[in-house]
């Protein structure tokens, strides 16, 4: 066994009580789409390789009315990236992305988890944003993602995709706040990477108790 490789930790991919969560492989966060994150095009091999050993695979995937409240567009003199505050809290503005229905939205076609078993969107109310596949921007609206992997028997989670710092890390900080053991899978995952947005991410996550590995410590 590497030095690397996590000993004793429990629910390996082909476990029952683990699961796969790919988060936001579509079309609008790889190179050209509207809301591009560097270098996104580079895990989908992994993202594949990896759900093909577990035996639970969900799928995330942004969904956004046309004029959503986190579009800038919605916001008249605003610009993407800037921050604005909502009645919820603090709320980065991006460019037009994921609209409900649009090829941008649509899960990347290089996705190969024909296996996978549940595809959760989320962003899909007008006035609250969405990063967590748990609970939305307010963090008191839940998608209902919790109570189907209890209901499942689902006691670990491991989480990859887009973007690291937004959807992968606000997911994870709210699997493990739900008492799921929390794992990322750090490189299949890429960052958005704005305005120190990524080291926030990973001091969330450490606070939170979620770990991190590699690909090579679940497949190799
Ligand atoms: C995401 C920004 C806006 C993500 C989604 O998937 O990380 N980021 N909407
Ligand atoms: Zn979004």
């Amino acid at each position: 066994m590497s030095p690397s490789k996590p000993t004793g930790a429990p629910g390996r991919g082909t476990d029952p009580r683990s699961v796969l969560i790919l988060v936001d492989l579509q079309v609008d966060f790889l190179p050209g789409g509207a809301l591009a994150v560097p270098g996104g095009h580079e895990v989908m091999a992994l993202a594949n390789q990896l759900a093909a050993g577990f035996r639970n695979v969900v799928l995330t995937q942004d969904w956004h009315p046309p004029g959503h409240v986190s579009f800038a567009a919605s916001h008249p003199g605003r610009a993407p990236y800037d921050i604005i505050d909502l009645p919820y809290g603090r709320q980065i503005l991006w460019p037009v992305h994921c609209v409900q229905d649009t090829d941008g939205a649509r899960l990347s076609s290089r996705i190969d988890v024909p296996h996978a078993q549940l595809v959760v969107r989320k962003g899909h109310h007008q006035g609250i944003d969405s990063y967590s596949t748990f609970y939305e921007a307010d963090r008191t609206t839940p998608t209902g993602l919790a109570g189907y992997l209890r209901e499942r028997g689902i006691e670990t989670v491991y989480l990859a995709g887009l973007a690291l710092d937004f959807c992968v890390s606000w997911s994870a900080v709210d699997a493990a706040r739900h008492g799921f053991t929390t794992y990322v899978v750090e490189d299949a995952c890429r960052a958005i990477d704005v305005d120190g947005s990524l080291a926030a991410a990973f001091a969330d996550m450490t606070a939170a108790g979620v770990r991190r590995l590699a690909a090579a410590d679940l497949t190799g």
